[in-house]
């Protein structure tokens, strides 16, 4: 008994710096607000273009096109938060609902029921399945070092990551 609410205790715990480093990192954009258009391609394991330049206070709308054979991630955030997040990752390729070409969403759905850090709804972030592209806006409210990246485990590592400039 004293193990659950002590589970309860640190799920709230990092559900709650979670929250806090998000505000700190710009918000989710308003879609009746949009400033400006970005395309991000994404193969294998590297996105196109390198590196983007943004201003302070513009709403963005990421068109993320992916055009490599394994599935990726957008993700807007900082270094520290991109590395706090990869376990994440690997918890969703370990119950098998992340798989190398494809994203179980009945799985996820399931399964995050129980585990809701398997339901991986951020603002911030769109896993995307090859051959698909999905939308994310993005409100770069804030003056901070950010960076693109894809947390599936290897990814990061091999390359998937990029800076976002704010001017
Ligand atoms: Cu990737």
């Amino acid at each position: 008994m004293k193990l659950y609410f002590l589970s309860i205790f640190l799920f709230l715990i990092s559900f709650k710096t979670y929250s806090a480093s998000i505000s700190m990192i710009g918000e989710k954009g308003d879609p009746n607000k949009i400033d400006r258009i970005i395309t991000i391609k994404m193969y294998d394991n590297y996105y196109e273009p390198e590196s983007i330049k943004v201003k302070k206070g513009e709403t963005i709308k990421f068109i993320v096109q992916n055009l490599g054979e394994m599935v990726h991630e957008y993700n807007i955030a900082t270094k520290e938060m991109h590395i706090a997040h990869q376990p994440e990752m690997q918890k969703l390729v370990e119950h098998g609902i992340l798989l190398v070409d494809k994203l179980d969403m009945v799985k996820m759905k399931k399964m995050s029921k129980k585990d809701h850090s398997l339901s991986h709804s951020h603002s911030n972030s769109v896993i995307v399945e090859p051959k698909k592209t999905s939308e994310m806006i993005w409100k770069f409210s804030k003056n901070i070092k950010l960076e693109m990246a894809c947390n599936i485990p290897g990814h990061y590592q091999t390359g998937m990551v990029g800076k976002i400039i704010i001017e």
